[in-house]
């Protein structure tokens, strides 16, 4: 198939949270290659190469952030083949926190400092904490075990507060959480951060009986990362369908050349067209759900695409989705033609 990688570039100045987002991508997407890149304080950026970018900008945009973002915006204005933007106020969790009021721990609560951050560069801006997205999916049962320690220290004197000294530094954490071995302390802290420990431990006292699986969930919510994710995926579908479409194109012309040098070469012509139903999709159909794709659930996700395109709100989300909803049905007739593919 000759397909080049699907590329989202992630993108800020240094200590923004850069690595913690591009990690928690590449841990999430399958066959899409996740590049880093530092903003150099002193040069511009270079055009960048890639299917979708997130820029993570700092609370208070720097004149850095603003010229990175301004030429991002300059360089997706060149027609065809334009990466896509998005830009995000990483470790959102940090924002609202202060050690007595677990429950501001969200990226929902960091929204005014978005929009802020927004006005300034003059973008829409989405309130992220990569580290708790990560966190929802490397959480164990001995991270729960040393949560639920720390949840019942107080909850057994009948007081459920979070005002214990060691919520103000990591350093106070490391030194006076004694209930847990020093190494877990380590880990929560790299983990989840005080803010994400103090949600989770005021959870645990709020929930005795909460599971991993639960807390995993309370983590992803607190995240704000669904945002981030259903806007890569939708852009790595709009860069499927765009090269489906490329490919369907260079595939036509090929058909008619084959036809112009003799009939009998236009049924294998037509058995190519079949086929580059599917070539746009390497990335998407075969991994967005776990399991065999069968001709009903790539109908299924078809299905989708079309309520999608009609609930659209912007006619680009309408466009993009009409093109997965036709791409789908090309590869469920497809599948039609040879059999359900395993
Ligand atoms: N609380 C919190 N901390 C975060 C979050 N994301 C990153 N961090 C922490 O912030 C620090 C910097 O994060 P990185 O993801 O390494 O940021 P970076 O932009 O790649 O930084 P450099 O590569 O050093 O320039 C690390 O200590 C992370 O653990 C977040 O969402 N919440
Ligand atoms: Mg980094």
């Amino acid at each position: 198939m000759g397909e080049e990688a699907y590329r989202v570039v992630i993108m800020g100045c240094a200590g923004s949270g850069v690595s913690t987002l591009a990690n928690y991508l590449g841990e999430t997407l399958t066959g899409v290659e996740i590049r880093e890149i530092t903003v150099d304080i002193e040069a511009p950026c270079k055009p960048v190469q890639a299917d979708a970018i997130v820029y993570v900008s700092a609370a208070y945009p720097r004149e850095e952030d603003l010229r990175a973002v301004r030429g991002l915006r300059e360089e997706g204005r060149g027609g065809r083949g334009k990466p896509r933007l998005l830009v995000a106020l990483g470790r959102a969790d940090l924002l609202e926190w202060t050690p007595g009021s677990p429950r501001a721990v969200s990226a929902d609560a960091a929204r005014p400092h978005a929009d802020s951050a927004g006005l300034a560069l003059t973008i829409g801006v989405v309130p992220v904490s990569a580290l708790l997205a990560r966190a929802s999916r490397l959480l164990t049962m001995s991270d729960m075990e040393s949560l639920r320690r720390i949840a019942s220290l107080r909850a057994d004197q009948g007081c459920a507060r979070l005002d214990e000294v060691w919520w103000y530094s990591a350093g106070l954490f490391m030194e006076r959480a004694i209930s847990i071995e020093r190494s877990q302390r380590e880990r929560l802290l790299g983990l989840l951060d005080l803010p994400g420990i103090g949600l989770a431990v005021g959870a645990l006292r709020d929930s005795p009986e909460m599971t991993l699986d639960e807390m995993g969930e309370l983590m992803r919510e607190a995240s704000g990362i669904a945002v981030i994710d259903t806007w890569v995926r939708d852009s790595l579908w709009d860069a499927a369908a765009a090269r489906a479409g490329e490919a369907r194109i260079s595939l036509e012309r090929r058909i008619v050349q084959e036809m112009a040098a003799g009939r009998g070469r236009a049924a294998a012509g037509i058995r190519l067209l079949r086929r580059s139903a599917l070539l746009g999709v390497p990335w998407a159909a075969e991994r967005l759900a776990a399991g065999a794709i069968t001709r009903s659930s790539v109908l299924e996700w078809a299905a989708v695409a079309r309520r999608e395109a009609a609930s659209a709100r912007t006619s680009h989300q309408a466009h993009a989705a009409l093109a997965r909803y036709r791409h789908l049905l090309a590869v469920a007739e497809n599948l039609m033609t040879d059999g359900d593919a395993a």
